[in-house]
């Protein structure tokens, strides 16, 4: 048995790291794919990667490629290819133009990697991850979206920053739609096992759950141009390893729930288990009233930003 390759499309800024993280833990071999425009920069990013490894030998290969036929038999694609937010826009504005990239890219995937894992990143996330199944008719073990590892890891770095803790010890799950309805679950956040509602006011931890929220657009802002890359390639690596190696964690992703929290037929933010069959199960738990309020006003917005996607 060979290395797995694991195939990129979009070599952006997510991209970018995304190689770079997913040859330093030396997952597999890596393609970085991109449109033909871009080809010499993709090729240029692998090339400088390549250089990389001699000082910490690390044995992946990386390649840079615009051609779908070098693609062909890979094991994972993180789909990143669209375009990011600028200043004054969210997620919903990116539809028009990402949904048809992902058409085009869910095509070519099907073609080339009929039995490969897929991790959408790509913006609007909800009806991304739903336009990439409906189009390649995956099944749902097959088919993720990376967003809730994201907006979690947010929400620990904030209770972090507030508690002085290590960020290490804080677990914490942040639930829902990847936009400003998400919903972050405080009632099960702790830090070394100690409820954080035990150690934060709640006016405070309110606070913290609204700029969890809001997180991404706090860093669009900033840049003035494009969203966050490196906590979102760090984030969708996690899922990644945890389907290469088997590890079956626990990590909040944008599941195709049946049922589950009684949400059918939609992608959205859920505990899920991830080992070398994909998707293998959603972790159902009891929720409180409130957090069932949470959960149904961010499925309205799922619903209304998959609606727009005529799929
Ligand atoms: P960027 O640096 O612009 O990279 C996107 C890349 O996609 C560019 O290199 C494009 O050339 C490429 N591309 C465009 N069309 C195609 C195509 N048809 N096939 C292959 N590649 C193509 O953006 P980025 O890396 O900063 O962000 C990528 C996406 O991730 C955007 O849609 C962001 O909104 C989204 N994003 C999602 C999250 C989540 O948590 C879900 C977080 C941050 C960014």
């Amino acid at each position: 048995m060979g290395r797995k390759k694991i195939t990129l499309i979009g070599g952006g800024q997510i991209g970018g790291n995304l190689a770079l993280i997913a040859a330093q833990k030396e997952l597999g071999d890596v393609v970085i794919f991109d449109i033909p425009n871009s080809e010499g920069m993709v090729k240029g990013k692998a090339l400088d990667l390549m250089q990389l490894r001699p000082h910490d030998g690390y044995d992946s290969n990386i390649t840079g490629t615009s051609d779908w036929n070098d693609t062909k038999g890979t094991d994972v694609f993180i789909i990143t290819a669209g375009i990011p937010r600028k200043p004054g826009m969210d997620r919903e504005d990116l539809l028009g133009i990402n949904l048809g990239i992902m058409r085009d890219v869910a095509n070519n995937v099907k073609e080339q990697a009929p039995n490969a894992f897929v991790i959408v990143i790509s913006n609007p996330l909800d009806a991304m991850v739903y336009a990439f199944h409906k189009v390649s008719g995956f099944p749902k073990n097959q088919v993720v979206g990376m967003a809730g590892a994201l907006d979690s890891a947010r929400f620990r770095t904030f209770i972090a920053m507030e508690t002085g803790f290590s960020v290490q010890d804080v677990t914490c799950m942040v639930l829902g739609g990847h936009g400003d309805t998400m919903v972050p679950i405080s009632r099960l956040a702790t830090v070394g096992g100690v409820p954080v509602t035990d150690l934060i006011k709640p006016e405070r931890l309110k606070e913290i759950e609204d700029r969890t929220r809001v997180a991404g657009g706090e860093i669009v802002k900033l840049f003035g141009n494009g969203s966050a890359f490196y906590a979102p390639a760090q984030s969708a690596i996690e899922m990644a390893e945890s389907y290469i190696r088997d590890k079956k964690r626990v990590i909040p992703c944008a599941s195709l729930c049946e049922g589950e929290f009684g949400i059918d037929g939609y992608f959205i933010g859920v505990p899920t288990v991830i080992g070398s069959n994909g998707v293998e199960k959603i972790l159902e738990f009891t929720l409180t009233d409130d957090e069932k309020n949470e959960l149904n006003n961010t499925l309205v917005a799922v619903k209304k930003t998959v609606s727009e996607t005529n799929l």
